[in-house]
């Protein structure tokens, strides 16, 4: 089993490139931004508690979205790997994604951190509101909360792994066939292809 987290400040391109990588490797691609976006469109009380928290540019409780991904690990228990998309996004994430992998007796292979500026970030939210009906993309000091929270919050789950030598910084910006190209050459690599 070779898991693999796909890391990165927001509009950074985690799930685009998701998208490409589980139809190249057949992961099981668990995004708790779209597990979390699908509980606001069933109006479940997790989903509203979510959405306000969501729209604001803040992180949903780390005890709520641990849960998700323990559930999602459980029900699948036969597949080549994981693609976490956007988890773990806190320090405390990602010493539970640790032990919950440890007792299926497997571990993270590789987190890929993709490298994007800034305005970049910000410019790519903006588009993607046009097409998204995304709250949290809409408006510019959401945006700009957002990589603030990614800065204080998710930026030292890097550290978290980085001591145990897994990350891999990947340039972020460029055609998104160029980056996917990229992606591939690090878990090829990784993955003894
Ligand atoms: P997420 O759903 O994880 O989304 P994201 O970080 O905004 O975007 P991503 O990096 O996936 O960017 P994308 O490919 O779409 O999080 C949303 C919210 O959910 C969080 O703010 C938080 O509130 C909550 N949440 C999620 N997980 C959580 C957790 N673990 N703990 C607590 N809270 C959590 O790309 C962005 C745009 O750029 C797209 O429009 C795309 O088309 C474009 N793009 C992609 N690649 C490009 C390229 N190479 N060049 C130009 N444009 C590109």
């Amino acid at each position: 089993m070779f898991n693999l987290i796909l890391f990165g400040p927001p509009g950074s391109g985690k799930g685009t490139q998701s998208e490409k990588l589980i139809e190249k490797y057949g992961f099981k691609h668990l995004s708790t931004g779209d597990i979390l976006r699908g509980e606001i469109a069933n109006r479940t009380p997790l989903g509203m508690e979510a959405k306000s928290l969501m729209d604001k540019g803040q992180l949903v409780p780390d005890e709520v979205v641990i849960g998700m991904i323990s559930s999602a690990l459980e029900a699948n228990p036969h597949v080549p790997g994981f693609l976490f998309d956007g988890f773990p996004r806190t320090t405390a994430q990602a010493e539970a994604l640790d032990k919950l992998l440890s007792l299926k007796k497997t571990e993270i292979g590789a987190v890929l951190f993709l490298q994007v500026p800034d305005e970049e970030l910000i410019s790519r939210m903006i588009n993607r509101a046009k097409t998204s009906g995304r709250a949290d993309d809409a408006d510019e000091q959401v945006q700009r909360r957002r990589l603030d929270v990614y800065l204080r919050d998710t930026l030292p789950v890097a550290e978290h792994y980085g001591k145990i030598d897994k990350v891999v910084e990947v340039e972020g910006v460029g055609s998104i066939d160029e980056i996917f190209r990229k992606l591939t050459q690090e878990i090829d690599s990784r993955k003894g292809v």
